[in-house]
């Protein structure tokens, strides 16, 4: 075995060739479909480095990274924003030191600051604010010390061009203020189960959480302003510095077909979880179009331009923000003309509860899991858990929604047949009938929409 080979980790090996890592790690090829197949020799070797016996073996497929490895994460690659100096990639992953923020979240970048929160801690029915995960593009503005005298405009395709402050909002629309509990969701998340590998910040499934947001419905502004028959497009502008520190190039703006921003749900938001907006949420103002990309959710708002055409600002365009039409071939270039917008987000589950690689005492007998699911626009059917490879499947009870675009927090307890290593693989499923892949599908350059099943695996005894 070279020193190259070594050198590279269980999940790189696994995410290049899952049947020959069958092989590097467990001494010999698996000649069957399924590792049940193999002899006692392998088994045992599986088992020992997967903690204790694995009594569902027999479904286990082959070339499976087992998600008691999923800890020894690849190292975020580089970015065309931001390439991570190779000492920092190479440290794996950095807890967040920010103030009023829990030191749980996981730095996926400094520069500009993204960090994750791990399924486990999106326990909460509601997100708290200090465990809410973070995604800047460019530089952070400056907290705002006045925030009601924070400006916006509403221009472009209308018959009265807008100008308010976030302290005229709130007293001219007081009647008008709504709160719901939304999920937000960076378009990315999900992206690191991608393979090949694509390119952008490596989002588990922390790039999402769901908080309550008070604001005034956007649509209440249009009205006002009067949506000329010609506008069909919004493209959204904040007062975030663009990395470079140019003012004349947006960090992010990005857009909504004038329908999503007539949705009563998509705010101007001034609070977050009953507290004012806080400066790294976009504050004193920020826009919430939930179930959609993140990236639609503009945070330090400072005007909304209705147009005539889609919009073409950063991030509107090539890869970005937008999926393949047609299947392309994963790790390929990709072709413009075969992309579309993303819009709603896919159907997703986690377990928040136990966390990946819990051990519990031999002799447990049953255990009690907890989680959540949700989607974009179209709602959660249902939330199925398999732990024996999905072989056999059992649905969870959800708890309903407060509003749409809440997320569903599920319960399930499960029986344990015996001590040993279990995998908790969950699998939403939306009204349509979309459930979630095994593996993230629809490869595209920089990796929106992959939304594989979360696994988590416990070890009893
Ligand atoms: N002005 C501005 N708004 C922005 C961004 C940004 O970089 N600048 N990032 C977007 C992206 S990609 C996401 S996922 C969400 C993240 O919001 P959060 O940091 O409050 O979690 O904000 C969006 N709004
Ligand atoms: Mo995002």
């Amino acid at each position: 075995m070279t020193d190259k080979r070594t050198e590279r980790s269980i999940r790189e090996l696994y995410a290049d060739d899952g049947e020959r890592a069958d092989a590097v790690v467990f001494g010999r090829k698996v000649d069957a479909s399924r590792r049940g197949f193999l002899g006692g020799a392998g088994l045992a070797a599986m088992g020992a480095a997967v903690g204790g016996a694995i009594p569902f073996a027999a479904n286990m497929p082959a070339g499976l990274i087992p998600a008691a490895f999923a800890q020894d994460k690849p190292a975020t690659p580089a970015t065309t924003a931001s390439p991570p100096p190779a000492a920092a990639a190479a440290k794996g992953p950095q807890p967040l030191q920010f103030p009023g923020k829990d030191p749980g979240l996981v730095v996926l970048g400094d520069r500009p600051l993204v960090a994750e929160t791990p399924e486990q801690l999106l326990d909460d029915d509601t997100t708290p604010t200090a465990k809410f995960f973070i995604r800047n593009n460019g530089q952070l503005p400056e907290a705002a010390k006045q925030p009601d005298a924070w400006t916006f405009a509403i221009e472009g395709e209308v018959n009265k061009k807008l100008e308010l402050t976030v302290g005229d909002l709130k007293a001219r629309f007081k009647d008008k203020i709504k709160s719901f509990r939304m999920v937000l969701e960076c378009g990315g998340n999900g992206r690191s189960a991608f393979s090949p590998p694509a390119r952008g910040n490596q989002w588990t499934n922390g790039g999402a959480g769901c908080a309550e947001w008070t604001g005034l419905p956007l649509a209440e502004l249009l009205k006002e302003a009067g949506v000329k028959p010609s506008a069909v497009y919004t493209a959204n502008y904040g007062r975030d510095l663009h990395l470079s520190g140019d003012d004349k190039q947006d960090a992010l703006s990005r857009g909504l077909p004038v329908a999503k921003a007539m949705d009563e749900h998509t705010l101007l938001v001034f609070a977050m979880n009953g507290e004012p907006l806080t400066n790294i949420h976009g504050g004193p103002l920020r826009l919430v179009a939930p179930g959609w990309p993140g990236s639609a959710s503009h945070k330090w708002l400072s005007r909304i331009v209705l147009r005539d055409k889609v919009h073409d600002g950063q991030g509107m365009q090539g890869a970005s923000y937008r999926l393949p039409i047609k299947p392309m071939i994963p790790g390929g270039k990709g072709d413009d003309a075969n992309m579309r917008i993303m819009e709603s987000m896919p159907v997703r589950s986690i377990v928040t509860n136990p966390a990946n690689g819990t051990k519990l005492a031999a002799g447990t007998k049953s255990l009690a899991l907890r989680g959540a699911a949700w989607d974009g626009e179209h709602g959660v059917k249902q939330v199925d858990v398999s732990m024996d490879f999905g072989a056999t499947w059992q649905s969870a009870m959800m708890a309903p929604p407060k509003n749409k675009y809440d997320w569903r927090r599920w319960t399930l307890t499960l029986a344990l047949p015996s001590d040993g290593y279990f995998e908790m693989w969950v699998r939403a499923t939306d009204t349509r009938g979309f459930a979630q892949p095994h593996t993230a599908g629809n490869w595209n350059p920089q990796g929106y929409g992959g939304n594989a099943m979360h696994r988590v695996a416990v070890l009893v005894g």
